[in-house]
């Protein structure tokens, strides 16, 4: 196991545990509920601003959408095969996060722009960092951007769209060999190409991102969407974290562990005034707010029933089969009520409650010394966002292996 993984690591924000603290020693219970539900909303405000850049038809509006999970004849989808005829970046929101934008940026070397009004009329210091995307090559104006950015010390990042292409054409000129061979040499002579252009316009970089806009699971869309979230300071990378759906392994890791950040919060809320006795426990609980959170965990991890339906879906398969093909290590259905109770209720939960409580309790002061339920359910809901994410890396590796055989 993982050292970050350990449910006794205290995942936690400390400013964030310090307000709730101070409330309770001021105020005590009144208003604490609600102080709790805002810090557990509260990444759905943090602004993030993400520009693309690049030249016509590179797949800029493409990647606007499939990133966002909507498609181009969608009511706020972007256009594709629009060319650029505006002269301010058009911002496009996150459907389920207003404040993460993606912004279309206006044609370099275009009738309106003059390089040296360029980052002036972006407004360059907007954007927490730059896409710079290209269809098989970049050119001079890419270039140019870059070295820009780089004086300006902000965080820029080249992508290679329609890289599928290539790959489909190789794969069909050379049938005998081994398909995943001939995909990673191909990858790796256009990434070889594409870094020295860079590095002879004496642009700083480290990776090209290669991609296909339509599906960011496939080569390095998962890596790309990796750093999107990474690159970003605490409170914007849990933001990203939650909002980004590429289902890939890197970015589940990163959703639990931005869930894990909250988990605190949930523990806290399960013993306030609705706790109560039930049945087989030896502490007052409220399983509503884990009830809740728990299925916020099926959303984010693709486990709860819309998303296998969809993933079924693509690989011509029913629900149940692609449940028993991945092995998952529980009925997720269940876990709305009965299924939730009985994970409080095996003795594991006795062991570590207690060491749990011990530990936050130099940071929540007294307000875990009443609440009995705080270590049963951090433990219960550390243990669950482990189940899940063991679970959505399975039904990835299933549905990587299934498409690799349509
Ligand atoms: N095969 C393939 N086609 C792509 C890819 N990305 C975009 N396209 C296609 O390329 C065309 C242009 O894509 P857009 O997303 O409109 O490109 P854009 O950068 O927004 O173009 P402008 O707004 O005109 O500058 C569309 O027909 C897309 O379907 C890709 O990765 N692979
Ligand atoms: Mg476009």
């Amino acid at each position: 196991m993982e050292k970050d993984q350990s449910v006794y690591e205290l995942s936690v924000n400390e400013d964030d545990a310090k307000q709730v603290k101070d409330h309770f020693e001021e105020n005590g219970y009144k208003g604490l509920h609600k102080l709790l539900v805002k810090k557990r909303d509260q990444w759905v405000d943090v602004p993030i601003h993400v520009a693309l850049s690049g030249s016509l038809g590179a797949g800029k509006s493409s990647f606007i959408n499939t990133i966002r999970g909507i498609k181009a004849d969608d009511k706020i989808g972007a256009a594709l095969n629009y060319g650029q005829t505006t002269i301010e970046p058009i911002p496009y929101s996150h459907p389920n996060k207003h404040y993460l934008k993606f912004w279309d940026l206006p044609q370099l070397g275009s009738r309106a722009f003059s390089k040296d009004l360029y980052l002036k009329n972006i407004n360059v210091n907007r954007y927490d960092y730059f896409l710079i995307f290209g269809k098989d090559q970049f050119t001079e104006n890419d270039f140019w951007f870059a070295s820009q950015l780089q004086a300006l010390n902000k965080r820029y990042y080249f992508v290679c769209t329609h890289v599928d292409k290539h790959v489909e054409k190789a794969l069909e000129e050379n049938k005998k060999l081994d398909p995943s061979d001939v995909q990673s040499k191909t990858l790796n002579t256009i990434r070889e190409r594409l870094s020295k252009s860079v590095k002879e316009a004496k642009v700083k970089i480290d990776y090209v991102y290669l991609i296909t806009t339509s599906d960011l699971r496939k080569y390095d869309g998962p890596k790309l969407a990796d750093v999107m979230i990474d690159d970003l300071s605490e409170r914007k990378w849990e933001a990203m974290a939650l909002t980004i759906h590429v289902y890939a392994k890197g970015v589940m890791h990163q959703k639990r562990r931005a869930l894990q950040k909250r988990v605190w919060i949930i523990a806290l809320m399960s013993g306030l005034e609705n706790a109560c006795h039930i049945y087989g426990l030896s502490f007052y609980l409220d399983l509503d707010p884990v009830i809740a959170e728990v299925q916020e965990y099926r959303r984010q991890f693709g486990l709860d029933e819309a998303s296998i339906l969809k993933i079924a879906r693509t690989l011509d398969t029913t629900v149940e089969s692609l449940k028993h093909a991945s092995a998952f290590k529980t009925n997720y259905s269940q876990l709305a009520d009965g299924g939730l109770l009985s994970q409080y209720k095996t003795l594991s939960v006795y062991d570590v409650a207690d060491g749990i409580t011990q530990s936050f309790s130099p940071i929540l002061g007294g307000l875990i010394g009443s609440n009995t339920s705080f270590g049963s359910t951090y433990h219960v809901l550390n243990r669950l966002l482990d189940m899940m994410e063991t679970d959505a890396l399975r039904m990835i590796e299933y549905v990587k292996y299934r498409s690799a055989e349509i």
